[in-house]
């Protein structure tokens, strides 16, 4: 952290003209090398520095960080984020939820960071949460539908981040069952719903947004490289993360509220519109095995229908998909 503010100083000294190597590693004490290192580590938390030849090092900018009141300032729901929890860096966004939600926190409240250094996937995988670059946010939802329809309520989150996307971004993102948001075949945004239920009633459920906004190709580990994108890689510029948070907050308002009136049949419709692979011969990895099939279609409770082989039609309540 001593390293980092030192570097920053330098820069803030430098009036936005360049500080050669041989300065940086004077004030810090290291060797040229180590100073790529610390400036790379800055990239890697959202600063953007040129690097010229014989020049040294420039800050062009630095990162914009979230916050509570900015999200809300233009924010036009009548219960959806109008309870905003934010911090800069937390381990998951869904341990604070699923602890606000124990406390009795109200329907719509989100819990958002600029970073989460525990963020987490289905099963206990890790999703990359890197600092100012993503949306990392939880939302807590309490409504009154039994346990087996809690699914349906990823689907519909899909269908609203979908929305926001092509609204703020103009980019068409497609869907792909159950929980993963493609662009151009690769992942941009993950979800992750988490009940608190009791038999067969359902207290609160959180769901975990993860949507990669302004990465660049360097930001993502290798392991993520070739199947991972973010919206700006695809739209070619900077997104506003606040509009985006604000119109996924919109949509998912609008989107929640017909489904409570209206059931689940209109948010099916809208996200077969988005999906791909329907129609499509698809391998689904289960916890119980290996299925192959065609994907028909979901039902009404939002479970994936895949035909074998033989004709049988299997329901698919929770898989890893690929095309196969
Ligand atoms: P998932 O299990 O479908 O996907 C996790 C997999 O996705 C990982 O194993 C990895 O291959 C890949 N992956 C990891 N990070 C990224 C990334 N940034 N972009 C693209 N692919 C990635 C998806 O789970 C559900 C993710 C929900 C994340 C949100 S963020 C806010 C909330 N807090 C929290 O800890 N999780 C949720």
């Amino acid at each position: 952290r001593n390293v980092k503010l030192r570097l920053l100083e330098a820069f803030a000294e430098s009036d936005q003209e360049f500080v050669s190597g041989q300065k940086i590693s004077e004030v810090l004490g290291c060797s040229r090398t180590a100073v790529w290192k610390h400036i790379e580590t800055l990239r890697k938390e959202g600063y953007e520095v040129e690097a010229v030849r014989r020049m040294g090092y420039r800050l062009i900018k630095k990162p914009e960080a979230l916050s509570a009141a900015e999200i809300q300032s233009s924010l036009s729901t009548s219960f959806m984020g109008q309870a905003v929890h934010y911090e800069k860096s937390v381990p998951s966004t869904q341990k604070i939820a699923h602890q606000l939600a124990g406390e009795g926190a109200s329907e719509g409240t989100i819990v958002i960071a600029d970073e989460q250094t525990e963020g987490r996937g289905r099963l206990s995988r890790v999703w990359h949460s890197p600092v100012n670059t993503g949306i990392w946010m939880s939302c807590i939802l309490k409504p009154k539908i039994p346990l087996s329809q809690t699914p349906q309520l990823t689907l519909l989150t899909a269908v609203a981040i979908v929305q926001a996307i092509e609204e703020t971004t103009g980019i068409l993102p497609s869907i792909k069952w159950p929980n993963d948001i493609l662009i151009n075949g690769k992942k941009a945004v993950g979800i992750l719903t988490e009940l608190q239920a009791e038999a067969d009633s359902v207290h609160s459920v959180i769901i975990g947004m993860g949507i990669n906004v302004n990465q660049e190709a360097r930001d993502f580990p290798d392991a993520l490289k070739t199947i991972a994108t973010s919206l700006k890689l695809e739209a070619g510029n900077d997104i506003s993360r606040t509009s985006l948070i604000q119109a996924i907050l919109y949509n998912l308002e609008q989107l929640y509220t017909a489904y409570l009136s209206a059931g689940f049949h209109p948010v099916k419709l809208l996200w077969e519109s988005y999906a791909v692979s329907l129609g499509r011969e698809i391998k689904a990895r289960t916890l119980q095995g290996t299925i192959y099939g065609k994907a028909l279609g979901i039902n009404d409770e939002g479970v994936l229908l895949l035909q074998t082989a033989d004709g049988t039609v299997e329901k698919i309540y929770s898989a890893d998909i690929e095309l196969s």
